[in-house]
């Protein structure tokens, strides 16, 4: 469990869900840069049993009505299809989301903020940092699952709980218009960081291009699908539920394969200051296409299987560009923990960008090798 001192009375806000038996203790859990959460004890007659308790991030997400109408839609349809194909265990495989007195979803504390509980999934892991190639490819299984699943969910479509995401072109238009105004005094100090994003600007369109020429279609993607947020089983090392659902909605398949990379091949933490350090792991890269492949190879079409390998390298610098974007704001996005922490997490993301850039042909090859057609060449 976390050190960090709760900044919420979780006795109070629990008091608002349909809980059985005492509430007994809660403490912040967890390493997100965005929403707050928090694991509590209750005792339910004589026993201990864990929830998990957050609260929406209302300046990130403005609208968490939205995203709490996508985690239903969301969660509910995951349990139809595990229960259709005969799954056990479906309440560690999925989110339950446990409802207030009055039967909703969410709720609002006395400042307005929402928050939301979930059943706590015991006797599994996440892992900041991959450990192995078998977690790799279990990861990255899970997500293609996850993925597969809602490949039918019924209309309407989900809601866009935060616009252009992902839209790689307005994140690098972003930084352009932050390093122009560069409203802290910031952008002498990040010269070299910038000058690396201004190189590689081609890069931001081509997926948007293929989007706009039909060639890979949008579809229900999860958008957020760093390591962290699947939960790998302690027993039997299964990828066994994917989490942190609020940035479901429609996308692109190799937006969450990308992020996949950018996670689990990097051998540092995301914030990691030695950069000698950070060079990507190619059996890591490896285990991920193969993970992916077992449970979305299928479903996948030729243009998304040729960009396997580009999306790694895109979803790392889209990340890495809006660390920097928020560096140079003043760190009003993602959470910190000292200072110019966000422009070490930019370095360590561009440092991997440029090591995918290295590695692209031995990458490509990983990829044919694992069946999936002819990978795209550099763009
Ligand atoms: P954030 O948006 O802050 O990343 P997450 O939903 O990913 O929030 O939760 C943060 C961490 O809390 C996760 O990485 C995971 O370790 C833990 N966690 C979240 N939901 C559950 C759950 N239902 N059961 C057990 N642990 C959970
Ligand atoms: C944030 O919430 P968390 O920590 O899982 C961010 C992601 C970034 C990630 C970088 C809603 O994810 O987009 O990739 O940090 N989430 C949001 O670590 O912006
Ligand atoms: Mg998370």
């Amino acid at each position: 469990m976390d050190t960090k001192k709760a900044q919420h009375d979780l006795r109070s806000i629990a008091g608002l869900f349909h809980i059985y038996g005492d509430f007994v203790e809660a403490a912040p859990y967890g390493t997100g840069h965005i929403n707050d959460t928090y694991s509590a004890v209750f005792n339910q007659s004589g026993s201990p049993a864990r929830y998990i308790f957050q609260r929406i991030n209302h300046h990130v997400f403005k609208n968490p009505s939205a995203v709490m109408e996508n985690v239903s839609r969301v969660t509910a349809h995951l349990r139809e299809k595990l229960e259709q194909s005969g799954a056990d265990q479906i309440s560690r495989r999925v989110l339950t989301l446990v409802p207030t007195h009055d039967g909703r979803t969410w709720d609002m504390d006395a400042e307005g903020n929402h928050w939301r509980c979930y059943l706590f999934i015991e006797k599994a892991t996440t892992y900041d940092q991959i450990e192995t190639t078998q977690q790799a490819f279990q990861a990255a299984k899970a997500f293609g699952a996850f993925q597969k699943m809602l490949a039918d969910l019924p209309a309407p479509r989900l809601r866009d709980t935060i616009p252009n995401f992902h839209h790689t072109r307005s994140r690098f238009d972003a930084l352009r218009q932050a390093m122009q105004e560069d409203t802290c005094n910031r952008a002498a100090s990040v010269r070299d960081e910038i000058e690396f994003c201004l190189e590689r600007e081609r890069m931001v369109d081509v997926l948007l291009g293929l989007q706009a020429r039909g060639l890979v279609p949008e579809r229900v993607t999860h958008n957020d699908t760093k390591l962290d947020n699947v939960m790998i089983d302690d027993a039997t090392g299964e990828g066994i539920c994917v989490i942190d659902l609020d940035t479901v909605m429609p996308g692109l398949v190799l937006y969450d394969f990308g992020d996949l990379c950018r996670t689990g091949c990097r051998p540092t933490a995301e914030d990691e200051r030695d950069l000698a350090k950070v060079e990507m792991r190619l059996e890591m890269f490896e285990a991920l296409v193969r993970g992916y492949l077992a449970s979305a190879g299928d479903f996948l079409n030729a243009a998304e299987k040729d960009h396997l390998v580009f999306s790694a390298r895109l979803i790392t610098f889209e990340i890495g560009l809006r660390f920097l974007t928020d560096y140079l704001q003043g760190d009003r996005y993602f959470k910190i923990h000292r200072d110019g922490h966000n422009a070490d997490r930019a370095r360590v993301q561009f440092k991997m960008v440029e090591s995918f850039e290295r590695n692209e042909a031995a990458m490509s090859r990983v990829v044919q090798e694992a069946g999936a057609g002819t990978p795209h060449s550099r763009e």
